[in-house]
């Protein structure tokens, strides 16, 4: 079986690639977050106590979005905050889940069905599809700091023969999880995001110029979404929680690893 139908086995193909909701527009969103600016950048270390984070208000992981649902605060539980600087966003998530599993060791196999923070974010907050292209990422944050996502295909060759182009992001995101020994149910998790535009390639040709990251400023929209990958056992993810209520197509809420129409907005202010 090949990686890909293996990724999608049990979703509905009809359902991936069935006329889009909003026809790959976004709809008029409210603001879902608005991150305040960080005069001291955050130190991505595990540790909470960071000035920047004091002005930023938390807002809860708590909408199921595929699995079952979370059998006590215990078992899962999690909000988050973002605070953000010319250069990144900084993201601070508290969790609590009562076993942290990494049970596929590969980091490109499976990675949702380890424990993972994943991040989506649309620059541009332009919404619509974007599983195949860069139009948005969804980045699997995983139990080892890396950030896996998937991107375009590389060859007409690889569509053909259905060969995703899983991959890890190590100069887009820095991360760094700990326990907190007061309360060692909980994990703080600490992570460093640079806003790629939907131009971004994985490789240039040496006449290229890499493309950047966006420059933030007061004012600015992205799309954004946190969820958690819940899995406490080697047999997958048992809950998938995220922080907003996705409008379900044919009965499936889980439509942000597609389409970035379902994401928040997260505005920037001063
Ligand atoms: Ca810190
Ligand atoms: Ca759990
Ligand atoms: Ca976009
Ligand atoms: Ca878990």
């Amino acid at each position: 079986m090949s990686y890909y139908k293996h990724l999608f086995s049990g979703i509905a193909l009809s359902s991936l690639f069935a006329v889009p909701t909003y026809a790959g527009v976004k709809p008029e969103t409210a603001t879902t977050y608005q991150a305040p600016y960080a005069k001291s950048a955050p130190d991505i270390d595990g540790i909470p106590q960071d000035a920047a984070w004091s002005k930023a208000s938390w807002r809860d992981i708590d909408k199921l979005t595929a699995g079952s649902a979370p059998s006590s605060n215990e078992d899962f539980s999690g909000r988050y905050k973002v605070v953000w600087t010319k250069q990144h966003l900084y993201i601070l998530a508290e969790i609590s889940d009562d076993i942290l599993i990494d049970s596929h060791p590969n980091p490109l196999e499976h990675y949702w069905d380890d424990d993972a923070l994943e991040i989506f974010i649309d620059e541009d907050n332009s919404g619509g599809k974007h599983l195949f292209t860069y139009n948005a990422f969804a980045y699997h944050v995983s139990l080892d700091n890396q950030a896996v996502d998937m991107g375009p295909f590389l060859t007409d060759a690889d569509e053909k023969a259905s060969k995703a182009n899983v991959r890890l992001y190590p100069h887009h995101i820095k991360s760094q999880w700990m326990r907190s020994a007061e309360t060692p149910s909980k994990i703080y998790w600490e992570v460093q995001l640079a806003a790629y535009p939907d131009n971004y390639k994985d490789e240039y040709s040496p006449k290229e110029k890499a493309v950047k990251p966006a420059k933030l400023h007061e004012g600015k929209k992205l799309g954004f979404m946190m969820a958690y990958c819940d899995s406490d056992s080697p047999n997958g993810r048992d809950h998938f929680i995220g922080d907003i209520d996705i409008k379900p197509v044919n009965g499936d809420k889980n439509r942000g690893y597609i389409d970035a129409s379902v994401f928040g907005v997260l505005e920037l202010s001063k």
